[in-house]
């Protein structure tokens, strides 16, 4: 690799940034159990203290998701002020209509109006939100869907969907967009409303350009080929962004990186091929991830330096190689171009990258160096864990 191809992977790598969610940090578990941990934030504003020790390690975390009503506070503004003085700031909003005993049938899709009007007043309130934390993104994902065949009519609850989508598009305001996220089962069982890409696409083309799809990497049937619908949805600019995690089964919830390194690594292969990683693409990078059995803080710390490991074999893959092979129909060569990236170990490139910054090159170590762990465990004693009670 030339000087000049290395001094671009570093700049891209330097320059990449990855979100972390507020709930990351909170307790979280299964539908059996949430188990609690020793140091747990209870308010929103200690999980922001959380957040800013991952970007302190990493570098490249500035932002964190908030999930209402479970980030619910009296002050926005003031709560955006204390991201702030962290060096962080509030990222993506996501919408919870999913709670709630209303809920049970459905939320916008609900046979009954009364409680679609509850849901999309809701989506508004969230709206609200983004104007004082200078939010960019609402994400929206939906548990509504059907758990036997003929208990609602499928199509009607497509139009009840598009008709609160279309209220809540036309309440956002510049600069501001919704990120529609699909998922193919759970909570229902039978049929889910928005239950892939497909679905979501139609009715962000359908919304307008503010609208655009979610990819969150556990919401797959098994075998699904995520980067082909991340090449498509780029190749349509309908990709607003990734809810990064692993799974072995489900929607498991899991560090990214952790079940598939090599699904990763294709899919972020394909975002360098769509030109994503460039700020001005406007594709987020979210983690979406629960932390029931690990260590919170430095789980969350790994699975950053897991796309970024990710990213960084991305970009080592030589296009010019690569494209010389596909032309000439050398199916071995380009495999092995693509795979000659995914082997390189680029874990020195990464601690190189971090110490030219002035971080340390192991961003775990230096955490358990750092003493928060324990000091946490002795600070945040009392009151009520953040969690989402399963
Ligand atoms: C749903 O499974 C989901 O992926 C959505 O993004 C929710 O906001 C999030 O998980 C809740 O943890
Ligand atoms: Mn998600």
């Amino acid at each position: 690799m030339s000087d000049a191809d290395l001094t671009a992977v570093k700049a891209a790598l330097t320059s990449q940034r990855i979100e972390t969610p507020s709930w990351g940090y909170g307790n979280s578990g299964t539908r059996f159990k949430v188990f609690a941990q020793p140091g747990v934030p209870r308010t929103p504003e200690e999980k922001l203290d959380d957040a800013a020790r991952v970007h302190e390690h990493t570098g490249v975390a500035p932002t964190v998701a908030l999930h209402i009503p479970w980030d619910r506070v009296e002050d926005y503004g003031a709560l955006a002020a204390y991201a702030k003085e962290r060096g962080l700031r509030l990222g993506t909003i996501n919408s919870n209509v999913f709670q709630d005993d209303d809920y049970k049938l459905g939320s916008v899709t609900h046979p009954d109006a009364a409680v679609r009007r509850k849901a999309l007043a809701h989506l508004l309130e969230c709206v609200d939100i983004m104007d004082a934390t200078g939010s960019r993104d609402l994400k929206l994902w939906f548990a509504d869907g059907t758990n036997y065949p003929g208990q609602d009519d499928i199509r009607a609850r497509q139009d009840r969907l598009a008709e609160s989508l279309s209220a809540v598009y036309e309440r956002l305001g510049e600069g501001q967009r919704m990120l529609l996220e699909y998922k193919f089962f759970e909570p229902a069982f039978y049929t889910t409303d928005v239950p892939d890409w497909g679905t979501a696409y139609a009715h962000c083309l359908q919304l307008g350009p503010k609208a655009e799809v979610v990819v969150d990497t556990g919401h797959h049937a098994p075998g699904t080929n995520i980067e082909f619908i991340v090449a498509l949805l780029l190749r349509e600019g309908k990709l607003g962004g990734f809810d990064f995690n692993s799974r072995f089964y489900a929607d498991d919830d899991l560090m990214v990186g952790s079940a598939d390194p090599f699904q990763l690594f294709r899919i972020m292969y394909e975002v360098v091929r769509g030109g994503a990683l460039e700020e001005d693409a406007g594709v987020a990078f979210m983690l979406d991830q629960c932390h029931n059995i690990e260590p919170k803080i430095p789980a969350i710390i790994r699975s950053v330096m897991n796309v970024q490991e990710a990213t960084a074999k991305a970009l080592l893959v030589d296009r010019d190689a690569l494209a010389g092979a596909q032309r000439s129909g050398d199916v071995l060569g380009a495999n092995a171009v693509l795979m000659d990236a995914y082997n390189t170990d680029v874990r020195q490139l990464l601690a190189q990258i971090r110490q030219e910054q002035g971080l340390d090159a192991d961003p775990v170590a230096a955490y358990h160096r750092s003493g928060w762990a324990s000091r946490i465990t002795d600070e945040r004693k009392g009151g009520q864990q953040a969690g989402w009670g399963a």
